[in-house]
């Protein structure tokens, strides 16, 4: 009850301040539309900005809006998506602790092939052993898919060499950047991190039940949204481009590219991907440092073998497999 009043005072307000655009309203005027408090107005408002409303403040006028966040809704995603299976049954979430989390439970639960989860926000997103991963609210896509190949196991990471392919066509077609790919698991624009894959698997002994890929993309960040820590090493595609991407066009249009490639692997292998993989990596024919979860390994990356695994060729011209390390470009 107390909650659905609240919802009750959240939109009177919300209707308040689109009804008005252009005026400011006192913080009394805002409380006797509402029927509430000026304190429960400032503390309505203070919610509405964590969400990404934009409100200019000035003293004795009140409030004005500047602007409404870019919320998405599932049908607004599937208006004209050109796949056959790959997003078809998509569940969307406003606010989620992890799509990641979500899916894996769906496909627990015999969820169809090609089922994606999607949230405007994660509570606690989260990147490659366990790191977090930072899914703030409206501005970016945050979404998992589920995948049911039949392949031997040892071949799953082929899965997130595909996905970076399918996201960095996206890319480039919606938002005419040129993106590239580092290994395994990075998608960089001028060196910045703009996505981040996770592929996790469900497997019983030699057989893949499901395999999902979590997609994270920072679209509509501004810079100063980044925690400190974040923005040194990330950017978005709006702040690479200079202006907003339409999140929805680019969800249809990684979903499209995806589920293209994904069938090309499944009727002709790896090896066609490992080609378009090849002319959109940063790191090959570079001196790299592998750090892996053994220690680290320095030398040239000289490519990729069939299974997606990293090869290294060090000073002594010994060459290691790298299955799974985080990258550092030395030049
Ligand atoms: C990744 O891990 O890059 C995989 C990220 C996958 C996120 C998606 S979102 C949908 C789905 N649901 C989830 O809960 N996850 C998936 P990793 O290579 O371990 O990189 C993690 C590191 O990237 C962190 O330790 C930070 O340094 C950095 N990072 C965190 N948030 C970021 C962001 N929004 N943009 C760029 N870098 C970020």
């Amino acid at each position: 009850m107390a909650e659905r009043a609240q919802s009750e005072i959240r939109k009177k307000l919300i209707d308040a301040f689109t009804n008005n655009e252009s005026e400011y309203l006192s913080g009394q005027h805002l409380a006797d539309i509402a029927g509430c408090s000026r304190t429960a107005v400032w503390k309505h408002i203070e919610d509405l900005r964590s969400e990404g409303f934009e409100f200019e403040a000035v003293r004795r006028k009140g409030y004005k809006i500047v602007s409404i966040p870019d919320q998405m809704t599932a049908d607004k995603i599937n208006l004209g998506l050109k796949t056959a299976f790959l997003g078809r049954n998509l569940h969307y979430h406003d606010s989620i602790e992890s799509t990641q989390k979500l899916a894996y439970q769906l496909a627990y639960n015999h969820a169809e092939e090609g089922t994606v989860v999607i949230a405007e926000e994660q509570t606690a997103g989260r990147g490659r052993m366990d790191r977090k991963w930072h899914s703030p609210k409206y501005t970016g896509i945050w979404m998992s898919l589920i995948l049911r190949p039949k392949i031997p196991i040892p071949k799953a990471p082929q899965l997130t060499l595909i996905t970076a392919v399918g996201v960095v066509q996206a890319i480039e077609e919606v938002a005419g950047l040129l993106p590239e790919i580092k290994w395994p698991n990075d998608i960089l624009i001028n060196g910045k991190k703009i996505t981040g894959i996770l592929t996790e698997l469900q497997a019983e002994a030699d057989r893949i039940n499901s395999i999902i890929i979590g997609i994270g993309v920072n679209v509509n960040t501004k810079k100063e949204d980044f925690p400190e820590e974040i923005g040194k090493i990330a950017s978005s595609l709006a702040i690479e481009s200079g202006q907003a991407v339409d999140r929805e066009k680019l969800i249809r249009t990684i979903l499209e590219k995806l589920e293209k490639l994904y069938l090309v692997y499944l009727e002709q292998g790896f090896f066609p991907i490992k080609l378009l993989w090849e002319s959109y990596a940063v790191s090959i024919g570079k001196n790299i440092t592998a750090r892996t979860l053994t220690g680290e390994i320095k030398g040239k990356a000289i490519g990729i073998t069939e299974d997606g695994v990293l090869l290294i060729e060090d000073s002594e011209g010994k060459i290691h497999n790298i299955y799974s390390a985080d990258i550092r470009i030395e030049e």
